[in-house]
């Protein structure tokens, strides 16, 4: 890491993710000077979150303690001012946050939002009622993208609107349980009184803003299109869809903005107390997704996988073509061009527990488990839904024998690599019926905590058959929101995003596939698809 000189200017991006705060500073040079995080679980134990989330009996509920956001923001920017980074010199700031988890600010939140006083912290200020403050949040436990709670309000939406396909028409993705206008729903439904003192509701990304500009901060297109409201076409709230989800949201969400836009200065508060200069800027915050989007500087052509608590898959689009499975979103650095995704539930948390369950858990084992089986795993094929998938609507563990018979048990190393293909195999497949295809050229950049690992990412070539890269700095959601406040200063003058990003390093060749892998694998996801199916079939909540 360089080191930061005062005469330098910098620009911070934040990421609000599931498991932790993060943020990384660079430099005009696009170096990264800084970086520093702030783990939920383990550095704010008393909010007793487990993966940063609570979850409720039924599993289906998932929250996270919207204090727990703000504490960890006060206890970041303390982390810096102890470790001497030199906030005078930050010209302009955005960030991310884990997309589709929704706040509720309560009636009055604004007026403490433009008066935070420099001598108390941010939590002090939001949180319950006392003699000197009033409580800033109609709802403690924000629903995140983990719930799916609303399935419900996805049915009435979707009657609404006149069906599926009509729905993903208009908003880029079919009615889904984590998505806001269905969690927004049932929050007006069976906590109306809360509902009723609420006077803004924000996504995690446009929260997070707010903080930092004293005021609310819009919601940007691009997170904006996780939300089953927004017209991706027109970028103005769809009116069918508000009317199906609750009353007055039209008023409650504001008017949304492109993700580029420069939202005003940092707020008077972050002038004081931890002396930004006054000119310092808040570009829109946006999706995590998104986010990373930007910090990969990803190209037509190319295809994002990022592994972390959630594993996604992400291709930039010129023309959106909504399908029932997948979403489109408005793109977070061209606002007239779209990118498409795919998100599975079962990602870093499955890695994890199959480590401890059969690799001692230690990833030195469970890396030498990939290294030490062959390619295609003698036939055995794996699903690994500890929680209920997405794509598949899935839940359970279910092990496949070459002959496509179900087994219960297979070897610990056999059990590692089925899990590992089974998730790529799974992230191949969908994207191949989103109408993505492996064409000579095609790169695969990885990103997210799992892509430090180099025999992870060797599966991962092989089964796409395409080479891998990785970035330097393996959270490029961060990253993403750092170039992106620098590219929100000169968007006015009509500078480009690319143009703008040209010194940044280039990505990093980690992988190229084995010889016997496009054989292997070809034949393995045909195989892949149809067990799916049978999977698909078994009985679920
Ligand atoms: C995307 O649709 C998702 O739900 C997740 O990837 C979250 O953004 C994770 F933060």
């Amino acid at each position: 890491m360089a080191t930061v000189q005062s005469s330098e200017e910098v620009y911070l991006g934040f990421d609000f993710s599931t498991q932790q705060l993060k943020v990384v500073a660079i430099n005009e040079q696009l170096e990264v000077i800084h970086q520093d995080n702030v783990h939920f679980d383990s550095q704010l134990a008393h909010f007793r979150t487990d993966g940063g989330v609570h979850v409720a009996a039924d599993g289906l509920r998932v929250t996270s303690p919207v204090l727990m956001w703000v504490k960890a923001l006060d206890l970041l920017l303390d982390k810096m001012q102890k470790a001497g980074f030199d906030f005078s010199s930050v010209r302009a700031l955005s960030g991310s946050g884990q997309q589709h988890g929704s706040v509720y600010w309560k009636t009055g939140a604004s007026r403490t939002l433009e008066q935070l006083d420099p001598a108390f912290s941010l939590h002090q200020q939001l949180q319950m009622s006392c003699d000197v403050f009033q409580d800033s949040f109609s709802v403690d436990n924000s629903p995140v993208w983990m719930d799916s709670s609303t399935g419900l309000q996805c049915e009435r939406l979707q009657e609404a609107v006149g069906g599926a396909a009509r729905l993903a028409d208009i908003t880029g993705s079919r009615a889904y349980e984590r998505f806001t206008g269905n969690q927004i729903a049932k929050m007006h439904q069976e906590q109306p009184r809360n509902f009723q003192d609420t006077e803004r509701i924000s996504l995690v990304s446009s929260f997070a803003a707010s903080l930092f500009l004293g005021g609310y901060a819009a919601i940007d297109y691009s997170d904006g299109s996780g939300m089953n409201l927004l017209d991706i076409r027109t970028k103005k709230w769809s009116d069918i869809c508000l009317e199906a989800t609750a009353p007055n949201l039209d008023r409650l969400l504001g008017t949304p903005l492109p993700s580029v836009s420069v939202l005003g200065p940092v707020s008077s508060y972050w002038v004081r107390r931890f002396g930004f200069p006054d000119s310092c800027k808040v570009v829109a915050f946006t999706g995590d997704n998104p986010a990373s989007l930007a910090g990969m500087r990803l190209q037509q052509g190319d295809i994002a996988v990022s592994l972390g608590t959630s594993d996604t898959v992400f291709v930039w689009l010129q023309h959106p073509r909504p399908a029932l499975e997948g979403h489109v979103l408005v793109n977070p650095v061209d606002w007239q061009q779209f990118m498409a995704l795919l998100c599975f539930k079962n990602g870093s948390l499955t890695r994890e527990r199959v480590r401890n369950r059969c690799a001692e858990g230690s990833w030195e084992v469970f890396s030498a488990a990939l290294r030490e089986t062959p390619l295609g795993n003698d036939g055995y094929i794996g699903f690994f839904f500890d929680v209920l998938e997405i794509m598949p609507r899935a839940v359970g563990i279910h092990l496949f024998d070459a002959d496509n018979n179900k087994v219960s048990t297979v070897s610990a190393q056999a059990e590692v690599r089925a899990l590992v293909e089974g998730q790529f195999l799974s992230r191949r497949l969908h994207a191949e019926l989103l109408g993505y295809s492996i064409i000579p050229g095609s790169r695969v950049l990885a990103t997210g905590g799992a892509s430090c690992n180099k025999d992870i990412l060797q599966v991962l070539s092989d089964v796409f058959n395409a080479p891998v890269y990785t970035i330097d700095v393996s959270n490029s959601a961060c990253l993403g929101s750092a170039y992106r406040a620098m590219h929100g200063l000169l968007d006015k003058s009509g500078v480009s995003f690319f143009d703008v990003l040209k010194k940044a390093p280039e990505a990093r060749l980690v992988a190229t596939p084995q010889p016997t892998a496009q054989q292997v694998y070809n034949h393995m996801l045909k195989r892949f698809a149809q067990l799916e199916k049978r999977v698909l079939q078994e009985p679920h909540p």
